[in-house]
């Protein structure tokens, strides 16, 4: 019997989740292990948080609280929030535990013996007041790309650029507020370069055709690039420590602990077991298919990175395919936790109770499979309303209710059949096989498609036949009728379980049915005549416009929330004369050396080529630049202001600077390089 191992990605224990990660990789994720369960198939779910890294230590520090607190709370609320959405682990670990830090360690200690590392020394940013080194996000500075003050020594969230810490202008520890030093580390590395050579390019590229596309795509603008060596430990002490003894005070990085999280959590899974060895099959059979869920950020690390460990090591096998989505946004915007643009599932499942299943349903339909996608609660609410109502809870519900209704509740048999009946038959078995199509190549929405449209076949045959006007004339045929679209519904309250477990499981309650395996009743009767069903309710029900405003009116507080806090505007001037503004002679220019100004705190002595000559100006940005950081730094000059002495300098002139509420200053310069002279007007 084939063997498989679903993993999918171990959300960071640093927030809650949002129906992006549903959308991501948890859904899809769960509809193909139900599917694979439905048909008899050796699988295993795995899962976990991902409690190392250091977006948990900044986290820790922002709240106020302890690494271990911040994942015990977060945690908990994303655990239970899959649970409520049915999503069906076999296991929902976490990489804190001591069975992880083992076999991470373990890991590590193989890859070492084996010589696989490359070791190196290299100058890290360091913060000598806090007495740690700083890890890319503990550096804050100015994005020299737009300037804001801001900026993550790994990137600028306001303009989306991939940093490094020597880029930011004006770099300061978190920590402390001060400078980081750079100071000597050694680390060991993941030689990703001669892997790429020696096997890795070869087998990515093997995949090209079978991965989807814009996993693919992914893959090959990496290795086209030039695979580079990795460093999989750092300078931490949150995450698994480096089990070498020349190593104190370093840990894992977390992205070479995470990925051996799900070989950890299969452990788990078995290791009270009377079986605590049945793990190993699923990772060390070849015979196993390994697919990884995950979301489009994920990939380098699922397609190149772990495999690369995963090869390295010896034991293991390689992921079949990595089955990821693209990124979900909402209402036209990317999710953002810190602007709080999101809707978060324990929010959700607060104001939605009972609801679950149309939330599975709405992401399933818009899944980012192939492109990036939008939810929008108008749709979510179209698709309650027309699809889940109109269409579905709609057929199952008229034919259980004239079932009652005639008959009592009892399935009726069936006469002669006609034509229409046979067409009608027909149709609903060929729908299994193309759902089982699309699922099995990781196109659900297509599959839950395919799915909706036997409650179509189903309604279109009530319509043709409408049975509530012949009984009184033909109630044989009605019988007929009735007990095709019984069949129907039995069908869909079976094959609906992967997508709509929810609601699979009260239509199979109405039904009097056991869930059962797809190979159990495809191709047979699943409703004998005399079975007896219970009373219907309605699977469904509509979503009124107000529930949906109240939804966008909280999107709006978000909005405007941030807006808020992102004005700090000060009231304007008096107005001011077109012949007045034109006095000023404003150019652009470049510094070209930059010195403090002996015994003072925020005065630089710059030296600035306007184009017109080099002249020095005095200029208070001390606080927020260093000298060495700003030569060749493009800015906006008042040429023709009145010289003045500052400390005894002459400052030829006025450098323009921004500056916000909280008195950080920014250059303000043109947005792509200008010739030094160039006026402004
Ligand atoms: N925690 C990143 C993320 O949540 C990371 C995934 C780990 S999977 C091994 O996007
Ligand atoms: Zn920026």
């Amino acid at each position: 019997m084939p063997r498989t191992l679903v993993t999918a990605a171990l959300p960071y224990a640093n927030g809650p989740v949002h129906i992006g990660h549903l959308a991501g990789a948890y859904i899809p994720s769960d509809i193909y292990v139900r599917f694979l369960r439905a048909n008899g198939e050796d699988v295993k779910f795995i899962c976990g948080s991902d409690e190392h890294g250091v977006p948990i230590t900044l986290r820790a520090r922002k709240e106020g609280i302890t690494p271990q607190e911040v994942v015990d709370k977060y945690h908990t609320i994303i655990k239970e929030s899959f649970a409520a959405f049915g999503i069906s682990f076999d296991i929902y670990h976490r990489t804190s535990e001591k069975i992880h830090h083992e076999t991470a360690a373990a890991f590590f200690s193989t890859l070492y013996d084996k010589k696989i590392f490359t070791e190196e020394e290299s100058e890290q940013y360091y913060d000598e007041e806090a007495k740690m080194f700083l890890a890319d996000r503990y550096i804050v500075g100015t994005c020299p790309n737009c300037g804001n003050t801001n900026a993550y020594g790994d990137q600028c969230e306001k303009c989306g650029k991939s940093l490094s810490p020597s880029e930011l202008i004006n770099p300061h520890s978190q920590l402390s507020g001060k400078p980081p030093v750079l100071k000597k580390t050694k680390h060991w590395y993941l030689p990703l370069d001669t892997m790429q050579k020696d096997w890795l390019d070869t087998w990515i590229r093997s995949h090209e055709g079978d991965w989807k596309n814009n996993v693919f795509g992914q893959c090959k603008s990496w290795l086209d690039q030039g695979l580079q060596p990795r460093a999989v430990t750092r300078d931490l002490d949150w995450g698994v420590p480096v089990p070498l003894a020349e190593a104190t005070g370093k840990v894992l990085y977390v992205w070479f602990d995470a990925p051996i999280g799900y070989i950890s959590a299969t452990k788990a899974l078995f290791a009270n077991t009377n079986d605590p060895k049945g793990w190993e099959k699923y990772w060390k059979d070849k015979d196993t298919r390994l697919l990884h869920f995950i979301g489009k950020d994920n990939i380098v690390f699922h397609c190149i990175i772990f495999p690369a460990m995963l090869k390295a090591h010896g034991e293991f096998i390689l992921p079949e395919n990595v089955p990821a989505n693209e990124f979900l946004n909402l209402e036209g915007d990317k999710i953002s936790t810190s602007r709080n643009w999101a809707v978060w599932l324990h929010e959700y499942l607060e104001e939605f109770p009972g609801k679950q299943d149309v939330l599975r349903y709405t992401l399933t339909a818009t899944a980012p499979e192939t492109k990036d996608n939008d939810f929008t609660w108008k749709d979510f609410q179209a698709r309650n309303n027309s699809e889940l109502v109109a269409i579905l809870g709609n057929f199952v519900n008229r034919t259980l209710v004239l079932t009652q209704k005639y008959y009592g509740g009892k399935v009726p048999a069936h006469h002669d059949l006609q034509d229409d009946d046979k067409a009608c038959i027909q149709a609903m078995k060929s729908i299994p096989e193309k759902i089982s199509e699309n699922i099995l190549n990781f196109r659900f929405r297509d599959a839950l498609f395919e799915l909706m449209n036997l409650a179509r076949i189903g309604n279109k045959y009530l319509a043709e036949n409408e049975p509530w006007k012949i009984q009184a004339t033909n109630p044989e045929r009605v019988e007929t009728v009735l007990y095709i679209s019984l069949e129907i519904t039995a069908y869909l309250a079976q094959l609906m379980e992967p997508f709509l477990p929810f609601t699979s499981a009260t239509l199979l309650k109405m039904l009097d049915l056991e869930p059962k395996k797809w190979k159990d009743f495809l191709g047979k009767q699943i409703l004998r005549p005399g079975h007896q069903l219970r009373e219907p309710s309605l699977l469904f029900e509509k979503i009124e416009d107000a529930v949906i405003d109240v939804q966008l009116q909280k999107l709006e507080t978000s909005k405007a929330m941030n807006q808020l806090s992102n004005a700090t505007v000060t009231p304007s001037k008096p107005s001011t004369s077109f012949d007045d503004f034109q006095k000023m002679d404003l150019r652009v220019g470049t510094i070209v050396s930059a010195e403090r100004v002996p015994k003072t705190d925020k005065l630089l002595k710059l030296t600035i080529d306007t184009g017109i000559d080099t002249r020095t100006v005095v200029s208070g940005i001390a606080a927020d630049y260093s000298p060495e950081n700003i030569i060749g730094q493009q800015v906006t000059i008042l040429v023709n202001l009145e010289p003045r002495k500052i400390k005894g300098i002459e400052s030829q002139g006025m450098i323009l600077m921004a500056e916000n509420a909280a008195g950080e200053l920014a250059f303000v310069a043109p947005v792509k390089n200008m010739d030094n002279g160039g006026t402004i007007r």
